[in-house]
């Protein structure tokens, strides 16, 4: 395992935008629950509204708390790039989906490793949304 990891590293491009997220290590996962607001196109990346992260490190590798108390990141729609476009199949605008966040920090990139959809019924909890990034198109 460990000289398969290796192979690949030697193999990278030196530019870290370039390399394919499936080759990359992340820094950190982080089980995540959301709503599919709307699939990759021309226009950009999947995008989904997610609840809060409480632990999440940010690019700095601190753990933020926002002016009004909230830990992490907070819940917000916003793009994400997926590993493999297998990962869409079968996914629509509106599904409710538990998903994997890979962030490699070394190359402030991140990603979604994992996707699933829950039952429609599944209650999630935005809480705090923050208004930098705002909720509504
Ligand atoms: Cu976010």
């Amino acid at each position: 395992m460990v000289l398969v990891l290796s192979l690949c590293a030697c193999e990278r491009s030196p530019v870290a935008d370039e390399t394919p997220a499936a080759v990359r290590t992340p820094t950190e996962t982080y089980e995540v629950r959301g709503q599919v607001v709307a699939l990759p196109s021309t226009m950009g990346d999947l995008q989904i509204r997610h609840e809060q992260i409480p632990e999440f490190i940010n690019f700095q590798g601190v753990n933020p708390v926002s002016a009004d108390g909230v830990r992490g990141m907070k819940s917000m729609t916003m793009p994400f790039p997926v590993q493999d476009d297998g990962l869409l199949e079968g996914l629509a605008p509106g599904d409710k989906v538990s998903f994997t966040l890979a962030v490699d920090r070394e190359n402030k990139g991140y990603w979604v490793s994992r996707i699933q959809v829950l039952p429609a019924d599944t209650a999630l909890d935005y809480g705090v949304i923050d208004a930098a990034a705002p909720d509504e198109p």
